[in-house]
């Protein structure tokens, strides 16, 4: 069978037609379009049933999930976190007034690391925010430990690690806050969205008010907030694709042991690892490409249709407006630096047929031969 051409780090999984309109008439019939409306209402209810949480609320991007955390949780000087991310992580700490503090990552998860942060704390560090990189989750029970011998809160940027658990909780158990998105490049998607899960009733009230202007009742607005709703169309975009989720995960974990078939004992070439005591990790298939190898085999794969990424190259240490505004820990992050020379995520979604994964593999296998 042909295998399918072009082949992208990730395409979304998208609800039929029939079930998208399904779904749209009640905001089309209704003329509810924003504004905490019966379909948001829906997925809110959906999403906190299905991953175990108290209290989740939706937001229009992951990047706006974060911003809004940072206000709610009154992060304020610097907030530790990681150079080894996408650009949003830290962006929208700066975009809050907020400076990165950055510290290097642990050398098997690609997680911050524990002893980085401890070794970094001052004075005016007012918040931890860990990524779960590709969705491996952060050393949770040490940060946990940290944060709270400091006394200051624990944010996790969740952006691909919806769905998973570790030591079966919900990773959005873990820290003060924790922040999804659901882009169109997401594992779960609504096309652009996010969510942020809190265990604290007043925490969660505090990020309500904020990601709708502060906005209590017409007549009283208790806060300063932003625009950060998610919209009806888009909730009905993610309710029709929660009908075919649980199969989108099994067509991926699918992929993923083709590709750990294929690669495993390729010399040049690691997988990354799962953290022991996780679930399942299907947001990013990603692999390491040793000796300095890595940008040809990107390459190679390029030139047969197959568009894998370097997920997360360059550092945003190393990026010169970002270097400008935030600090760094230490001269250097060796394992960071390390990881964005070396790392690739190779094409994962629930369309890809098994033969892809093969095919991608064997391109892969010849080009560092
Ligand atoms: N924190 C972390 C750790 C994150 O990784 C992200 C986002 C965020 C926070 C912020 O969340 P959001 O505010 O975005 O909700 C993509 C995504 O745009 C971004 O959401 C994601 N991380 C990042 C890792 O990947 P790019 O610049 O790589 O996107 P792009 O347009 O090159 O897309 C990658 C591939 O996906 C394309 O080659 C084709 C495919 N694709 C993409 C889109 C948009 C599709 O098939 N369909 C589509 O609609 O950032």
């Amino acid at each position: 069978m042909s295998a399918t051409l072009p082949l992208y780090v990730t395409t979304p999984s998208v609800p039929t037609e029939a079930e998208l309109v399904a779904l749209l008439r009640t905001a089309l019939e209704s003329r509810r379009l924003s504004n905490a409306g019966p379909l948001n209402h829906q997925l809110k209810l959906r999403l906190s049933e299905m991953i175990k949480v108290p209290h989740l609320s939706l937001t229009s991007n992951g990047t706006a999930a974060i911003e809004v955390v940072a206000r709610a949780l009154e992060f304020r000087g610097k907030v530790i976190t990681t150079p080894f991310t996408f650009p949003a992580t830290a962006a929208a700490l700066i975009w809050t007034g907020v400076t990165p503090l950055f510290v290097d990552v642990e050398e098997d998860f690609l997680t911050i690391d524990p002893d980085a942060v401890e070794q970094a704390m001052e004075d005016n560090v007012s918040g931890i925010l860990g990524v779960h990189v590709y969705g491996n989750p952060c050393d949770v029970v040490r940060l946990d430990a940290i944060s709270k011998k400091h006394g200051i809160p624990l944010v996790y940027d969740g952006a691909h690690a919806f769905g998973s658990t570790y030591n079966n909780v919900d990773v959005s158990r873990y820290g003060d806050a924790t922040t999804f998105s659901f882009h169109a490049t997401k594992i779960f998607t609504t096309a652009e969205g996010g969510a942020i899960c809190v265990n604290s009733p007043e925490l969660h009230r505090r990020i309500e008010l904020l990601s709708n202007f502060g906005i209590e009742s017409e007549d009283s607005v208790v806060d300063i907030g932003i625009n950060a709703k998610m919209s009806e169309i888009h909730a009905a975009f993610g309710l029709a694709n929660l009908l075919h989720y649980h199969d989108d995960l099994e067509r991926r974990r699918e992929i993923r042991d083709c590709y750990d078939e294929a690669l495993a004992n390729v010399k040049g070439i690691s997988i990354l690892r799962d953290r022991p005591g996780i679930s399942d990790r299907l947001q990013y298939y990603v692999i390491r490409v040793r000796d300095g190898k890595r940008d040809n085999v990107q390459r190679d794969l390029k030139s047969c249709g197959v568009f894998a990424r370097r997920y997360f190259y360059p550092l945003l240490s190393d990026i010169k407006a970002y270097r400008r505004v935030c600090p760094s820990a230490s001269n250097s992050f060796p394992n960071a630096s390390r990881a964005a020379a070396e790392v690739l995520a190779l094409p994962l979604s629930a369309n890809m047929k098994k033969e892809d994964a093969f095919r991608v593999a064997s391109i892969i296998k010849t080009s560092i031969s």
